[in-house]
Formats: structure tokens, sequence, C-alpha cells
């Protein structure tokens, strides 16, 4: 997975407003803006040039970019959010792309894709089926993909209580290879894929980025990080706390290509 450039967005003011399932209290912004920095840092430390949006307070989870758009190595494609305090985050991605990808397509209603439900794994991409993402908005997003010459394959997450996105239990590791959590790793779509399961209390550790040779896992769980290094992965562990709080992931603080 080799990338030259993300998009970043920091927390605004009102990061804590954001929509959350968790339990684990109301995150502390200037602790949050710390992790995020870091996490920009360590991105441009692996050759990353960055493009930073500014801050908005009127979306509190507009720090999670990867929900509103999709990035492939054959063009770029904006979602449909599906939680309506999150469907003008798209707004603030759709120039930037379009400079980027002349042809940026953009799913439509009544299509809903949160990019978390989208797991890249080189030529295939794995699509779920969530609260966010709807049967038509996968349907359109599979049919875009396939026009490009990639597969994909849908899963039912709905049925996974754990889990808010695709990616909050499953990462493409490189190659033929995922790390899952145990709700996912049985899935028939995961058939002929290599699964490496998340250790038993570590299923926060599941999403995770493999940026130009370098994983990238949350701080935190040692399990999962002395496994990802047995099996001879170069792991850099980043501070998420204040972004679990809020439902997030790793993953969801950028859009790479
Ligand atoms: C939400 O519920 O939409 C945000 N609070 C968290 C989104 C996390 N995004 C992701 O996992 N891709």
């Amino acid at each position: 997975m080799r990338f030259a450039q993300a998009i970043v967005r920091p927390p605004a003011a009102t990061f804590a407003a954001g929509i959350t399932s968790s339990h684990l209290g109301p995150p502390d912004l200037a602790l949050a803006l710390q992790q995020h920095d870091a996490y920009c840092r360590t991105l441009e430390r692996l050759g990353l040039t960055l493009i930073r949006l500014a801050p908005d307070p009127d979306f509190p989870d507009s720090t999670f970019v990867e929900d509103a758009a999709i990035v492939t190595s054959r063009g770029a494609i904006l979602t449909r959010p599906g939680a309506a305090s999150r469907a003008g985050e798209v707004a603030a991605l759709r120039p930037v792309l379009r400079e980027q990808f002349p042809d940026l397509a953009e799913i439509t209603a009544p299509g809903t894709v949160d990019g978390g439900d989208v797991c890249e794994a080189g030529q295939h991409f794995f699509i779920g089926q969530s609260d966010r993402t709807n049967l038509e908005g996968a349907t359109q997003l599979g049919d875009w993909l396939v026009r490009r010459g990639f597969t994909s394959s849908v899963i039912d997450i709905r049925v996974m209580p754990g889990l808010l996105h695709l990616k909050t239990g499953l990462s493409w590791l490189g190659e033929r290879r995922l790390l899952a959590t145990g709700e996912i790793a049985g899935h028939e779509a995961l058939q002929g894929w290599e699964i490496v399961r998340v250790p038993e209390g570590e299923d926060y550790a599941a999403n995770c980025i493999g940026v130009n040779d370098v994983l990238l896992v949350a701080q935190g769980f040692p399990a999962t990080r002395a496994l990802l290094g047995e099996l001879g992965y170069d792991v850099v562990s980043l501070g998420m706390t204040e972004y679990r709080k809020m439902d997030g992931g790793l993953s969801c603080l950028s859009v790479r290509w």
C-alpha cells in the first residue's frame, strides 16, 4: 500500500457533540488535537503530502474524513454518509478531490455509503452493509468499482452488533491477508483469504492501516502489536483514545491515495 497524499481534518471545538455509542466519556479536545497532530506527522514522515481541511464546528464528526470519500488507484467517488448530521461533510472534500480526479463520481440518493464501510484489499473491495451504508449505496459503489476493473463483495454487518462500520472489524494487511475480529472472521466473503484474528479483548485494534511499508495501529493493544510484529510487519502505534470515545478508528482520520 503505497500512498503519496492524504486528506486530513482536525476535530473542531464541537467534537464532543458527534455521534457515539461508546461509554468511555467525553473526549478531551486538547488531547484529541495532539493525537491528530501525531497522526499527521507520522503520515508526513512516511512520505505523504497532506491536504489539510479546516475544522468545521457545524460538523462535529468531520474529522473522520474517510467516511466522506473513497479514493482508489483508478479514480475517486464521494460518498453520501448515512447519518443525517454528517451528510454535509462531503462538500468540503468535493473541490479538493475534483482538482485531483476530474471525473470524480458521487453516490446518489437513495443510496448511502460511509467510507468506513469500504475495505480495499488490492483489486477487491469488501463493502459493509450497515446502519450507514444501505444496499442501494453498496450496489452503486460496487458498479462503479466494476467499471474500473475492481471486484467487490458485500458483507452485512447489521447482524454484528459490535461494528459501526465494516472497517471497525476488518483491515487489509496486504496481498491476501486480512486482520479481522472474531465476529467477522468466519464470514463467507472472506473465504480464500488468510485471516489474522485480532487477539481476545483487543477488537479496537482491528482497524489499522498499511502505509508505505509500515502498519499503523492504535496504541494500547500489546497482543495485537506483538502478533503483527511476529508476522514481520513494521508496526507503529498511535494514540487514538479520544477518537475511540467517538467511535472512530485509526483509518477514519485520513483519505489516502
Ligand atoms: C460516527 O458515528 O459517524 C462518528 N462518530 C465516527 C465515525 C468513525 N468513522 C469510521 O470508522 N470510518
